[in-house]
């Protein structure tokens, strides 16, 4: 478990990524990069990580093992999707989702999803995320909205979002998404890198995302190997 201390830190840590990311969009800080004008969107290893909001082994993936596509420089690879509500199942007699851990669960699944919708920037959405699924752990919920200030990140739009019940139905659109997986998933986290997916090696995605990669420009994480 991260102390909350180390979580604090974490967090904070996420505000340089902000302004760094916002004013490079192109990210090429490394030697290999120069002459290339930017790494061709078409390339990017796809990962996604279907999750569900208060699992905790989720959580824990969220917040540690992924946290290695900022600070090894995978991001500038990958196109992240993190699919909330990957557990959750829509009664078809009234329509309505329920949610493997209960209500709670679909309330931060559907805040969740409000966050992906409104940030389009990994680094906005993957922050606040984090915060959320650290403070779960934590058993801290209530103090989930101290996230956007923490972060500078407005709340409005998604408060809104969510409030009026819009992350609801974004949550049919992942769970459909979800139920499409070939093959299905049969545990959570369940992290997929283009198409393949990783089972029980969820942890070691930096290898697949790196295996996958067929850029000219790999980042130093993908060189060792
Ligand atoms: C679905 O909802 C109906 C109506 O509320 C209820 O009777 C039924 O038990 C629910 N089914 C499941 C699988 O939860
Ligand atoms: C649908 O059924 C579920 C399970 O029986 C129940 O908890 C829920 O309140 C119902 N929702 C609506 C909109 O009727
Ligand atoms: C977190 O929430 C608790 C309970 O609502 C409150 O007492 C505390 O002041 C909050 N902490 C922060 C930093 O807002
Ligand atoms: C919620 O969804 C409705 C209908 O799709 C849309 O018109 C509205 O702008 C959305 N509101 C927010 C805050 O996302
Ligand atoms: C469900 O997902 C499938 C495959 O991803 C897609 O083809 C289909 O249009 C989706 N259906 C709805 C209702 O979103
Ligand atoms: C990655 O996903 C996008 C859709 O989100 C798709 O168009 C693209 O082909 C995928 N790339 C690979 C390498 O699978
Ligand atoms: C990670 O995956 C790579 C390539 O598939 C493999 O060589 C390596 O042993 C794996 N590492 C762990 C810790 O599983
Ligand atoms: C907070 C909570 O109850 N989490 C549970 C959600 O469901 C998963 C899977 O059943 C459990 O492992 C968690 O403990």
């Amino acid at each position: 478990m991260v102390s909350s201390r180390q979580a604090i830190m974490i967090v904070m840590a996420f505000t340089p990524f902000l302004l760094i990311y916002e004013s490079d969009s192109a990210s090429c800080s490394q030697i290999d990069c120069v002459g290339i004008p930017e790494f061709a969107s078409s390339q990017k290893v796809n990962l996604s990580v279907y999750y569900e909001s208060l699992n905790p082994t989720c959580a824990n993936f969220i917040i540690k093992d992924l946290a290695e596509i900022f600070n090894k420089d995978l991001i500038d690879i990958v196109n992240l999707q993190l699919v909330p509500w990957a557990n959750s199942h829509i009664n078809k007699t009234n329509n309505s989702i329920s949610c493997q851990n209960g209500t709670d669960e679909c309330q931060l699944n559907s805040l969740e999803s409000c966050v992906l919708n409104d940030f389009h920037d990994v680094n906005k959405y993957y922050a606040l995320i984090f915060c959320f699924e650290f403070l779960a752990i934590e058993g801290r919920l209530k103090n989930l909205t101290n996230c956007f200030s923490q972060l500078g990140l407005p709340e409005k739009l998604t408060l809104d979002c969510y409030r009026r019940g819009n992350g609801t139905e974004l949550g049919r659109k992942y769970i459909n998404e979800t139920a499409h997986l070939s093959p299905p998933h049969t545990f959570l986290p369940w992290v997929v890198v283009n198409n393949k997916p990783l089972g029980k090696d969820y942890a070691n995605f930096t290898s697949y995302v790196c295996e996958a990669y067929n850029g000219i420009a790999k980042p130093a994480v993908c060189k060792s190997g």
